[in-house]
């Protein structure tokens, strides 16, 4: 095993990530902003290094920074976290070249899912079920475009393949409006990702988003550990997640569940990883693949008792995956809240000084979260400052218990999404289960129209 790791990024990951290693006896080292020195998180790591200003693209996405820190302190291995490095192949590729360990899949990995024609092309040869589409990038005839497109039927929708998380997409409801939907896609991903390809799927009006978390080992094992349900989101963030899915018969998830791993089996895949599938009418439809922790795995590793950031080290680390598909066992229901300095309905950001801190507590509510009384939300980076994860027998007690949590949680000084929150535990729909990816943002005009009014 390891004896030290490199923390490259910052917030509620970096002491998730110090908390896995410090659990398993290994060393930390945390690289941080100039604005992120006196964060808690650090000042608890081993060491810390200082690896340039505040602004991103000057420390955490500072590569030759990152591997210099991993040096100086002898370092063995690196874990990237969740955004920042996390999906850049290339900073994977350098880790490897410098001779150190990348927490994560290989780089050739990272870049076939990083691009999201070769990433379905790969899974649809692997045999998981893709979103009916284009063959692979979008022809320059026109006349060809058109042809695929009458074959998938309207709507369609034309993603970039350097694109993914909803960047880069455009959806297309005639015949008339296709050409000129497929340049301007073209020449915005070109712009964006320096990439012009495209692709073409149809378009599915209504559908969840449900993702299934994978764990491999390099050793061509490979299990599933249930899934997630991602819809409520606004603007391609997401703010709740739950496991497992509600709604959705546990048949259906096993035979996808079974499809991911031996599709991580085929490809070679190792570590921590996700299978988002859009989920219409029955059925699972790939999008992408995300190679890398996900904010939400709390909830998955409530439902499980699989501490995934531990499995990722142990994977990396090039030990056999210890667990089994049929010692996996779910069980009860795990609901994330992520908070956000913002506020609640306006959603614009709310940097600046926590002045009291009071996270929730008892039976079945886990707090991730870097934040203390008298820390400074800055400005600079997302504005998630931590997250609620409430865990029940059954859904209905996760929601109960996140109720109370939510009550009990004050945060003052700046603004937070909380009241948003306790407005949707309250909301009929969620409490049914099974809304779309659309339900918030409607939710949200639907009340935006009636405050009009007043
Ligand atoms: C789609 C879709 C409908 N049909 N693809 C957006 C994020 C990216 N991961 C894929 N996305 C979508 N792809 C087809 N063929 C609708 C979305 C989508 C979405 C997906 C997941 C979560 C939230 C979303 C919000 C808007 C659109």
């Amino acid at each position: 095993m390891f004896e030290k790791i490199l923390i490259a990024n910052r917030g509620e990951i970096a002491l998730r990530i110090q908390r896995a290693c410090r659990e398993m006896g290994i060393k930390t080292v945390v690289v941080h902003s100039e604005t992120d020195t006196e964060a808690k998180y650090v000042k608890l790591a081993d060491e810390s290094v200082c690896i340039g200003p505040a602004a991103s693209s000057a420390s955490y996405l500072n590569i030759p920074a990152i591997i210099s820190a991993a040096e100086v302190t002898d370092a063995e291995a690196i874990h990237p976290g969740y955004g920042f490095l996390s999906e850049n192949a290339d900073f994977a590729e350098r880790v490897e070249k410098s001779g150190f360990v990348f927490i994560g899949p290989r780089p050739e990995t990272i870049r076939l899912m990083g691009d999201k024609v070769s990433a379905k092309d790969a899974m649809k040869t692997a045999g998981v079920p893709c979103v009916p589409g284009s063959e692979g990038a979008l022809p320059e005839d026109p006349k060809e475009v058109v042809k695929i497109a009458r074959t998938i039927g309207y709507p369609v929708i034309i993603k970039a393949a350097g694109g993914g998380g909803g960047r880069g997409m455009r959806v297309v409801h005639t015949e008339a409006a296709l050409l000129n939907a497929v340049t301007m896609t073209r020449s915005e991903a070109q712009a964006a990702f320096g990439n012009p390809m495209v692709y073409m799927e149809k378009f599915l009006e209504n559908p969840r988003h449900i993702e299934i978390q994978v764990l491999a080992d390099s050793y061509k094992n490979a299990v599933w550990l249930g899934e997630r349900d991602c819809s409520m989101q606004r603007r391609h963030q997401k703010i709740i997640e739950e496991a497992p899915a509600p709604e959705v018969s546990r048949r259906s998830i096993t035979r996808i569940g079974d499809r991911c791993a031996e599709a991580c089996r085929k490809i070679g895949y190792r570590g921590a990883g996700t299978f988002e599938f859009l989920y219409e009418d029955g059925e699972f439809f790939f999008i992408e693949m995300n190679t890398r922790i996900q904010v939400e795995h709390p909830v998955t590793e409530l439902i499980t008792g699989v501490d995934l950031v531990q499995q990722q080290i142990r994977v990396a680390a090039g030990e056999k995956l210890s667990l089994r598909q049929r010692e996996i066992v779910l069980k009860g229901h795990a609901i994330e809240c992520r908070i956000n300095a913002e506020d609640p309905f306006k959603f614009t950001p709310s940097p600046g000084k926590i002045i009291s801190y009071h996270p929730p507590g008892g039976p079945g509510i886990r707090v991730d979260s870097h934040v203390y009384a008298g820390y400074t939300v800055p400005p600079n980076y997302d504005s998630m400052i931590g997250k609620v994860i409430a865990y029940g027998d059954t859904r209905e007690q996760a929601i109960r218990r996140m109720r109370i949590a939510l009550s009990e949680m004050v945060v003052e000084g700046i603004k937070t999404n909380i009241p948003l929150h306790q407005e949707l535990m309250l909301d009929h729909r969620f409490i049914k289960g099974g809304t779309s990816i659309h339900y918030l943002e409607q939710k949200l005009a639907v009340k935006e129209e009636a405050n009009k009014g007043k």
